[in-house]
């Protein structure tokens, strides 16, 4: 991941549609408190966030979730530096969405090796799938073997949980950082 604080590190938001990529986004931009309604992304979203803790700047692309566009997908690899998979654990209809989209990015010859942030997402809602249940799910510990991941409780509606997230991101761009000194 990106080497000088002022340089962005660029970073793919991708996951089903309605997974809450966008209000994730909205939220790290902007805290909880004060993202208004969404409208759906239609292709795609660019924002640049910054750590106030770190100063690492992030570029972070947030794509349409459609399955229809996942082809085009391809065109955001270059340069990627971390993805954020984030996941509606509360929908078990888009599970299967999920799962591709999952395929795709472990598949993804330009995106060997880059760390994978997977963000479970929804947990506020009533019989949410469980950090565990959707690490069995989708088989994370099978397919992810082989590359850096995390994976992230999330209730967008809270801040803390938002925090958390970022707090994440910067310690995987100074893991990276450490692991390419050495
Ligand atoms: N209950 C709950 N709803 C959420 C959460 N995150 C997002 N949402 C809602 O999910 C809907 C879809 O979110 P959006 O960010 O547009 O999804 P996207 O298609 O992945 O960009 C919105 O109505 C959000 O308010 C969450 O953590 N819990
Ligand atoms: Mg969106």
């Amino acid at each position: 991941m990106g080497q000088s604080k002022s340089v962005p590190i660029k970073i793919l938001v991708v996951g089903p549609v309605g997974a809450g990529k966008t209000y994730l986004v909205q939220s790290l931009l902007l805290g909880v408190n004060s993202v208004n309604d969404l409208e759906p992304t239609e292709s795609y979203n660019v924002d640049i966030i910054k750590s106030r803790k770190t100063g690492f700047k992030y570029n972070v692309y947030d794509i349409c979730g459609k399955p229809a566009d996942r082809p085009y997908h391809k065109m955001f690899y270059d340069e990627t530096q971390g993805v954020i998979l984030v996941i509606n654990c509360s929908d078990m209809t888009k599970m299967e969405d999920a799962k591709n989209d999952l395929d795709e990015l472990v598949g993804a010859y330009d995106l060997d090796r880059i760390p994978i942030l997977v963000v479970a997402n929804k947990l506020d809602n009533h019989g949410a799938l469980s950090i565990n249940q959707l690490t069995t799910t989708l088989k994370l510990d099978t397919k992810l073997a082989y590359r850096n991941w995390w994976i992230c409780p999330m209730r967008t509606k809270y801040q803390y949980d938002v925090d958390k997230i970022l707090e994440k991101l910067d310690q995987i761009v100074e893991t990276e950082k450490k692991n390419r000194r050495q």
